[in-house]
């Protein structure tokens, strides 16, 4: 069983692959996206390594002149998709989009040159690029002292329900008619709404009309939020990027000092009200007040505590099937929507190495073994309803066949 699930996974990630990069899924996601790519890269190294440093190269070659690594890579022209690149309008070739995505590269990366250590001139390589765009999240994202995002999309978790106090004060009002193509590949009840499309393409428009010059949309775009997800990512990400650095013997940069400043930021992330870590809107400096998906990745940063190993067993009690992206008790869950409440298995991967790391080898393994049975029992999708574990979203998904092949079907 195994055995064919990990052929099946193999024939996903090649059978998405468009020449030097995968598409998320066929149809609803056609183009090159940021950290799907990485995690696309973890995948590839388990049976081709060579192809893994292609995946992450390609990203990394539309990598845009101050750092940023743009979320989404519109290689070819695709009617399927909206926003595309016309909407962005960014000036790049190829087109790109106009904002970032989540930092797992260099954490990818060094997990792919684990699986094969002969690449060493490739993983050189990428150091100074993946240096450049660290340096541009400090430059252009880092606002009191915590790494923020200027769309939901940069947080990777799109309609989380950590951004609706931000989102509250944009205005999509007057974005004008569009045809969204999302609601015509899957069923529109696991979407975002079309008030909050409104509000991503106000600020999609903004950042149009500013040139995309990026430090001025962070510091004087409609949302800014203190997002904990790309900042436990970002620090994780630069203590890997200086292991990686030595490993190669590349120049590691301020590789180092960028996760410990980081780190000493991270205090204004904790809620102490409701005792978790909480998104943190920055314009009206007020907390998401949600216990959501961005929380669940402490552990990757080494940022665990008590209250949250309280709050996973809770979250984990509260629904059957892996774990929930919002909390179960709150009143906004959704056990199917998005970014809402549903499980995802790439995220829970994720969440999964921070735990082993941080010694909860129990909760890791539980984590992969009820990850596991979602996808034998419900196929490669891009996210499951954690309380009836139904397959959800886009089917035969790059991201969930990559961390079956790396993580979720490999039982200890
Ligand atoms: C917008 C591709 C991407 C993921 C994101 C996920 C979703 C896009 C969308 O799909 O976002 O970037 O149109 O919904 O939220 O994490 O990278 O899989």
């Amino acid at each position: 069983m195994s055995e064919s699930l990990d052929e099946r996974a193999r024939a996903i990630l090649l059978g998405n692959d468009r020449g030097g990069y995968t598409v998320p899924t066929a149809g609803l996601y056609p183009f090159q996206w940021n950290w799907d790519s990485a995690f696309a890269a973890w995948g590839f190294s388990t049976f081709d390594p060579d192809r893994a440093w292609t995946e992450l190269e390609t990203l990394f070659a539309h990598q845009w002149p101050d750092g940023m690594v743009p979320h989404i890579v519109f290689h070819r022209d695709d009617e399927g998709y909206f926003p595309g690149p016309t909407v962005w309008s960014t000036g790049r070739t190829p087109a790109t989009s106009g904002i970032s995505q989540p930092p797992v590269a260099a954490t990818m990366a060094r997990l792919v040159l684990a699986a094969d250590p002969s690449h060493r001139e490739r993983a050189a390589a990428l150091v100074p690029k993946l240096l450049d765009w660290h340096r541009w999240w400090i430059r252009a994202r880092v606002r009191d002292g915590v790494a923020c995002i200027v769309h939901p999309w940069e947080s990777g978790r799109d309609n989380a329900f950590d951004w609706d106090v931000g989102m509250a004060n944009v205005d999509g009002s007057d974005v004008g008619p569009y045809q969204r193509r999302d609601t015509g590949h899957v069923d529109p009840s696991m979407r975002p709404t079309k008030a909050e499309y409104d509000r991503y393409l106000a600020l999609v428009q903004f950042g149009r009309g500013i040139g995309w010059d990026q430090v001025r949309l962070a510091d004087e775009g409609p949302f800014l939020m203190a997002d904990p997800g790309v900042a436990f990512i970002l620090i994780r990400a630069c203590e890997d990027l200086a292991v990686l650095a030595a490993e190669v013997g590349a120049d590691p940069g301020d590789a180092a000092e960028m996760a410990e400043g980081l780190r000493a930021g991270l205090d204004t992330l904790w809620n102490d009200a409701r005792g978790h870590w909480d998104a943190r809107d920055l314009r009206t400096d007020t907390f998401a007040n949600v216990l959501s998906s961005g929380a669940w990745l402490c552990w990757l940063a080494g940022a665990g505590r008590p209250e949250m190993e309280a709050h996973l067993a809770t979250a984990w009690g509260a629904v059957r099937h892996g774990l929930p992206t919002m909390d179960p008790a709150h009143p906004g869950f959704d056990a199917r929507r998005y970014w809402r409440g549903p499980a995802w298995p790439f995220y829970n991967a994720l969440v999964a190495m921070g735990l082993r790391d941080a010694g909860k080898d129990a909760e890791a393994e539980r984590l992969r073994a009820d990850t596991a049975a979602l996808i034998r029992n419900g196929g490669f999708n891009e996210y499951f309803d954690p309380v009836e574990g139904t397959p959800c979203g886009g089917s035969d998904f790059t991201w969930t066949a990559a961390v079956w092949l790396t993580w979720a079907g490999r039982e200890r």
